[in-house]
Parts: C-alpha cells; structure tokens; sequence
C-alpha cells in the first residue's frame, strides 16, 4: 500500500480558516492530484473550504463523525472524490443532508468508469450531485458548489460572475497551428 495519508491537508493560505462553507473530502492521498483542482477553484473565488482525507472502506468512523457534524460546523456543500470502489460520497451523502457532489477519480485500472459508475448509481432517496471524471469533474463541483452559495450570497455571485466572463474572453475567435 502507499504511504499512508496525511490526515489534513489545507486550503490555498490566502483564504482565512474561518467561515468555513464547503469541505472536501478524498479517499486517499492519492485523490489529492485530482481534487486540489476543486480546491484551487473554490480558492480562486475566495470561497473558504477545507481539505481532509476520509475513507469510505479504511477510516469508516471518521467518515461518519465528519459528515454527521459537517451541517453543524457550518459547512453548506461538501464535495467528496473517491476512485474505484467508491463509496464516499454516497456514504456522506446517507448521512448529512447537505448536498454532496460526488467527483470520480480516475482509476488506473478502469480510467475511472468504475468510480463513475459507483457514484453515480445511487438509490432514490440519497442524491450525490456526479460530475465528470478527474480534473474537470473537480473544478466544476467547486463551480456548482459555487453556484449554491451564490443564491444566497452576493459577493460569491458576483466572483462567480467574474470568472465565468473571463473565460469567455480567454476563447480565442480563431485556432492557431500548435508548433
Ligand atoms: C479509493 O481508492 C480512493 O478514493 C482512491 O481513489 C483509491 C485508491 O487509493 P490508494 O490505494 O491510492 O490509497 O478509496
């Protein structure tokens, strides 16, 4: 088995430690290469997050105590990626009614169609939110979490505004011929 996780990872320092409104949570440390893009996201529009590696199958009980205490912490969004066998966000989803969104990680032995699949079949009733697999599910539950708190917060609308104009001026009208 790989080394074993660190328990906490923070967000970018810029964002305070305080106010915290989505966490995100992985199931390994190996997730962190996908999931720090939901964090640099949430980062980029100064959305206080937090970071923690939680276990569906290896660290059961501190999933249960993080997600039966997220909505009392102040948490609003959590978003959980997890790869193979994933049960995280389903799991957190059972047990906190915040909404979760669930981000696949690719799996180097089914590119993530088996993370996919696990996150997104769950049963009516437990909803988790499934986005794309690897990097681009990642940054968008941060702009769907995003676009949660903006219905009630203006300045998150407003910073949610902001990037999506500037990426839209980031599209060049023309393709060029890459070198
Ligand atoms: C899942 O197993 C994790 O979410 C990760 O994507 C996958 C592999 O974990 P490691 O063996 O790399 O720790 O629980």
């Amino acid at each position: 088995m790989a080394k074993m996780p660190t328990r906490r990872r923070k967000c970018a320092p810029t964002v305070p430690r305080v106010g915290i409104v989505v966490g995100i949570v992985m199931g390994s440390q190996s997730d962190w290469e996908t999931m720090h893009h939901a964090a640099d996201t949430l980062n980029t529009l100064k959305i206080p997050c937090e970071t923690r590696i939680v276990s569906a199958h290896r660290t059961p009980d501190r999933l249960a105590s993080y997600a039966k205490e997220a909505r009392g912490r102040g948490l609003k969004v959590v978003i959980a990626g997890a790869g193979g066998a994933a049960h995280l966000p389903g799991m957190i989803a059972a047990m906190t009614p915040l909404p979760v969104f669930g981000v696949p990680v690719e799996s180097k032995a089914l590119s993530g169609m088996d993370s996919l699949l696990s996150i997104v079949q769950m049963p009516a009733g437990i909803p988790v939110g499934t986005l794309a697999i690897g990097r681009a599910g990642a940054i968008n539950a941060a702009l769907l979490a995003a676009a949660v708190l903006a219905t009630t917060d203006e300045k998150i609308a407003a910073a949610l505004d902001k990037w999506r104009a500037k990426q839209t001026a980031s599209v060049a009208d023309k393709p060029v011929m890459r070198k």
